[in-house]
């Protein structure tokens, strides 16, 4: 049975909030934090209980907030300080917990700190980050920079000096090294934590140990660079950071922490997550990565199929096991939608995204919903490159046409991994601007509103919203939750194509079964079924020992 010290956030349900696409309460095409709050009762109705908020800091917002220019005020596009003690108040009469994104692995140019530090680079803030000298024109290693470019640029005013930045170049790092640097980084996160916020989603982290002195890796693309995983898989020592930030900050808080982590080793995941782990937990990105090539997006997997897909969460589920609680997802800000991204086009459907929300959902961990997962939202179809406004796809596309690809066919293949797929206004109606603004509206609003929206969803039984909201009450079931929380994970029939089959074992036995795929099938069952948890599509024919599984159902049954 459950060997797992229990935690007040190991039961809850949570829901990502990309903020300037939510919901606009003033008109200007912005989503803000006043809409945020006109939305809570919406997001509790749907079972919510911890919302993590994409960055609302001040912010120049060349990468959309994860550049911050101050840690301790809210960016007047978002609303005001006032707001955000609102938002956290009014979150609490819900009994829910606001997370908001740390993004301490840099900050930005126009940062106080960086400033100072070009000012007076031999000053205490020139310490504050990575500055180097530049001799014969030359930078002290050749790393690319994620978005492309080297990751070293002339610090503003000293031609003579450079600063690293492994994101943008409006994202100097932050030098971790320095202790006043981490110093000045928790008493932030203990600023937040005293004012009530219920803990953080931890940004880029996995950057912040360099490997030094610096030096050049082995070259991997035709720019003459090389990615920066060459350096990270050598780079000794994040767990010091990270343990004194935990102990200064998160523990005597008990706050709640997720940590974006893409590189752990197996042997890391109990110092990771574990009991006295340095994060409460980690996201999932097994299947988030898969088919991600080296040479970039161009020459990527546009979709998983569903073998590909099984054999990603599963790895995890076995690796995991009972060391510390995963948080699963299957899209963020970062990624394709994931019903784009796991559905192949001729598939996707409701039946289907009912499927995949079920098959991710009844996974041990906690499961993250992003905003309009829940009522199915889908890719952007984008008309040309000109629509595109994310930094990382404009690179992207520039690395596709670098590597011979003709302009639309580079377009067509970065399209399916835009960061924009994903950040494009939540629809809320089938009205103006799926009712996200009066205004204009930032980003383009996905057409397809007019099929896929909230208003609809919510009065209509069998919408993806109304499955969504059958898998968060399953949770909270005062029968149930023990073994959906806590339950152990075991494949079932795991060799049987595009079947995804498995138990949670705890006070009570599930078997989850999913037919990932259009042809009907007839699956064995082991054992009698005693009630019939989650269904995806109106009928269920069960006899003694098998089960009929049309296109794309997803039961949940107790055996
Ligand atoms: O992302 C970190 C990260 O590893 C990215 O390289 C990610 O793979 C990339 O965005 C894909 O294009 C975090 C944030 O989630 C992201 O939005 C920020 O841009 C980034 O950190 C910098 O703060
Ligand atoms: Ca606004």
């Amino acid at each position: 049975m459950n060997s797992m010290k229990k935690q007040w956030w190991h039961d809850k349900v949570a829901y990502q909030i990309y903020p300037k696409s939510f919901y606009d309460s003033n008109g200007d095409g912005i989503g803000d934090l006043p809409g945020i709050i006109s939305k809570l009762d919406y997001l509790k109705d749907l079972g919510v209980d911890i919302v993590w908020l994409s960055p609302i800091y001040k912010s120049p917002l060349a990468d959309e907030g994860y550049d911050i220019a101050d840690y301790y005020s809210i960016d007047p596009r978002f609303g005001t300080m006032e707001d955000m003690e609102r938002l956290i108040e009014e979150a609490k009469k819900r009994d829910m917990y606001i997370l908001m994104d740390l993004v301490v692995n840099h900050c930005s140019d126009e940062h106080e700190w960086f400033q100072k530090a070009c000012q007076d680079p031999d000053g205490e803030y020139g310490n504050f980050f990575y500055i180097e000298d530049r001799k014969d024109g030359g930078t002290p290693c050749n790393w690319r920079s994620y978005f492309g470019g080297p990751v070293w640029e002339p610090l503003p005013g000293h031609p003579d000096k450079q600063y690293l930045h492994v994101f943008h170049k409006k994202q100097p790092d932050l030098n971790w090294e320095n202790p006043r640097v981490r110093e000045e980084v928790y008493k932030n996160i203990n600023w937040w934590l005293d004012k009530g916020l219920g803990g953080f989603r931890i940004d880029a982290i996995i950057n912040i140990k360099k490997k030094l002195p610096f030096r050049d890796y082995p070259v991997d693309r035709a720019d003459g660079l090389s990615g920066i995983d060459h350096m990270l898989a050598e780079a000794e020592g994040i767990g010091e950071f990270l343990g004194e930030m935990a102990e200064k900050t998160f523990r005597p808080h008990n706050a709640f922490t997720v940590g974006e982590v893409f590189n752990e080793k197996p042997e890391e995941i109990a110092d990771f997550i574990g009991e006295n782990g340095y994060f409460s937990s980690m996201f999932d990105f097994a299947e988030t990565v898969y088919g991600k090539s080296d040479r970039g997006w161009y020459d990527s997997r546009a979709y998983l199929n569903p073998e590909e897909y099984k054999s990603c969460i599963f790895s995890t589920q076995k690796k995991i096991g009972d060391t510390g609680m995963i948080s699963n997802i299957i899209e963020n800000h970062d990624e394709p939608r994931g019903v784009s991204h796991y559905i192949c086009p001729e598939d996707l459907c409701d039946a289907s995204k009912k499927l995949l929300a079920g098959v991710y959902f009844m996974l041990k961990g906690l499961p993250f919903i992003y905003q309009g997962q829940e009522i199915g939202m889908e890719n952007m179809k984008f008309n040309s490159i000109e629509d595109v406004d994310d930094v990382s796809t404009l690179d992207e596309y520039q690395v596709a046409l670098n590597a011979g690809l003709g302009e639309e066919e580079a377009f067509r293949r970065v399209a399916a991994f835009s960061r924009d797929n994903a950040r494009t206004p939540m629809q809320w109606t089938d009205g103006k601007n799926a009712g996200f603004t009066e205004g204009t509206p930032w980003l383009r609003v996905n057409p397809n509103c007019s099929r896929i929206n909230v208003k609809d969803q919510e009065k209509n039984a069998g919408s993806v919203l109304a499955f969504y909201k059958k898998l968060t009450a399953l949770r909270k079931a005062e029968e149930y939750k023990e073994t959906v929380v806590y339950g152990e994970f075991v494949p079932y029939l795991e060799q049987e194509k595009n079947l995804i089959g498995y138990f949670r074992e705890g006070e009570k036995k599930l078997l989850i079964l999913a037919n990932f795929q259009k042809a009907p099938r007839e699956v064995e069952l082991p054992g009698s079924v005693k009630k019939v948890l989650l269904n995806n599509l109106e009928d269920l024919t069960l006899n003694d020992n098998r089960i009929h599984l049309d296109s794309w159902q997803f039961v949940t049954l107790e055996i």
